[in-house]
């Protein structure tokens, strides 16, 4: 038997309002015994609660009641809408700890039931969790795609297709005719083609501007040589005095990150050591190969020097700097932009350059984005789906590209109702 669960599900108190949710068996009988009856199904109801141990008054709440199993965790679900004060959050809490077949859920928990009673799945659920992270207009729009099923419909086309291919692939197996060996081979490579269609299909999705970029941030890189203007620059993007600037050069040692969302992008800024020839002391040596390394990993570098070439031109942004320091007011045309942190110039113009490169990164507004646990099974379909000269050998494969999009939404369907179909009878006997 499962255990009722129940917990906070808004934020922390204090607030206006404090949402208590409770899914399981005991939903019912719990409600019963805090407000007296269970109110009508999906009507908010106003009800006293009190404590049944000690008839003490909790709380005079708004009291939702959903009987399942459709509802949101697949299982009879109550909210109880309460005075948002910590007191009475706390006092609930523990009036309910008090009642049998009750435990405090784990985190994720009504989600997991909802993935367990079938009412999501996989991809779902992850859209979910990147819904709730979402702390920008396209995380938001690219999370609530994945939730609502965007990624889920399209794979259970590719597993019908998949069935359809896998069911021809079993009729040409058990028909095959063995006085007629050139028709045989023709219907394979029939099949062979369509094989190859569908992996280019699947091979398009995966092309697509990965979840990570979009969840994680853009990873700019801030690079160059030292007491260029570097930490300054950070500081300015961010509004705030995210890293030590001084005068001398060899301040910036360590790597630091900075999350940032410019025009809607989600960034993450990295400043580096400044990069320089000399042999400096150890500390030093080492920030310049953290440096190296953050600049190797980034999706974007803001080079500032425009006497060098950075290592990886084709991610650069080179950017002439202090641009107001007299001396300094004509960029040299190996710089892609001039800008000062002091007065503001260039920043707009900075931030427009790094949107366009971030677009070019990040999926489109609401486009489907995959995780790379999505992108695994996708490369893994993609992998298996190879016909063959050899009908077994192709059967296989496809039972091996069905399995790998079984595992993206977490449901074997597929497989299950095969085992099923192809153990219960033989085609043609
Ligand atoms: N006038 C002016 N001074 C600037 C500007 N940007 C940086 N500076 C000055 O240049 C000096 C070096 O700035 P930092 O931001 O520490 O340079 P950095 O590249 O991070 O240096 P390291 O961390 O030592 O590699 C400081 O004295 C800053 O005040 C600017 O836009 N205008
Ligand atoms: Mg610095």
């Amino acid at each position: 038997m499962t255990d009722t669960i129940y917990a906070l599900s808004s934020g922390q108190s204090p607030a206006a309002v404090a949402i208590i949710r409770i899914s399981g068996p005991a939903a019912a009988s719990t409600l019963k015994a805090l407000a007296g009856r269970v109110p009508k199904s999906r009507r908010a109801t106003l009800q006293r609660l009190t404590d049944p141990a000690s008839g003490d008054v909790l709380d005079h709440a708004l009291t939702l009641w959903f009987d399942g199993p459709a509802t949101a965790t697949g299982e009879d679900l109550a909210e109880l809408h309460l005075h948002g004060g910590r007191a009475v959050v706390a006092r609930v809490l523990r009036t309910l700890a008090a009642l049998p077949g009750l435990k405090p859920a784990e985190p994720g928990a009504f989600t997991r039931r909802a993935f367990e009673n079938g009412r999501i799945d996989l991809a779902e659920a992850e859209g979910l969790a990147d819904l709730l992270f979402a702390e920008t207009e396209l995380q938001r729009l690219s999370a609530i795609a994945m939730a609502e099923g965007g990624l889920s419909t399209q794979v259970v086309m590719w597993q019908d297709k998949l069935l359809g291919l896998s069911a021809r692939t079993e009729a040409l197996l058990d028909f095959s005719d063995e006085d007629d060996v050139d028709e045989d081979a023709g219907a394979a490579t029939a099949l062979s083609a369509e094989i190859a269609a569908m992996a280019a299909e699947v091979r398009a999705f995966l092309a697509r501007p990965s979840g990570e970029r979009l969840r994680d941030g853009i990873r700019v890189a801030l690079a160059g040589p030292p007491n260029v203007g570097k930490s300054t620059l950070l500081n300015a993007l961010a509004g705030r005095e995210a890293a030590i600037v001084s005068p001398r050069a060899g301040t910036t040692r360590d790597v630091i990150e900075v999350p940032l969302a410019l025009a809607g992008r989600p960034y993450v800024f990295v400043d580096t050591a400044g990069l320089h020839a000399g042999s400096g002391d150890e500390i030093e040596a080492i920030g310049m190969e953290r440096a190296r390394r953050v600049i190797a990993k980034s999706d974007i570098i803001l080079w500032l020097d425009e006497q060098s070439a950075s290592p990886a031109p084709e991610r650069t942004i080179t950017v002439h700097a202090r641009a107001d320091v007299a001396g300094r007011e004509v960029a040299p045309s190996s710089a892609d932009l001039a800008v000062s942190a002091a007065t503001g110039e260039g920043m707009d113009r900075l931030v427009g350059m790094l949107t366009a490169r971030a677009d070019a990164l990040l999926p489109r507004p609401g486009e489907l984005a995959l995780n790379t646990r999505q992108r695994d099974l996708l490369a893994d379909c993609v992998e298996s789906l190879v016909g063959d000269a050899d009908l077994l050998i192709t059967a296989e494969n496809l039972r091996r590209a069905r399995g790998a999009l079984d595992r993206l939404t977490g449901r074997a369907g597929t497989e299950d109702m095969l085992d099923a179909l192809f153990g219960r009878f033989c085609i043609g006997k």
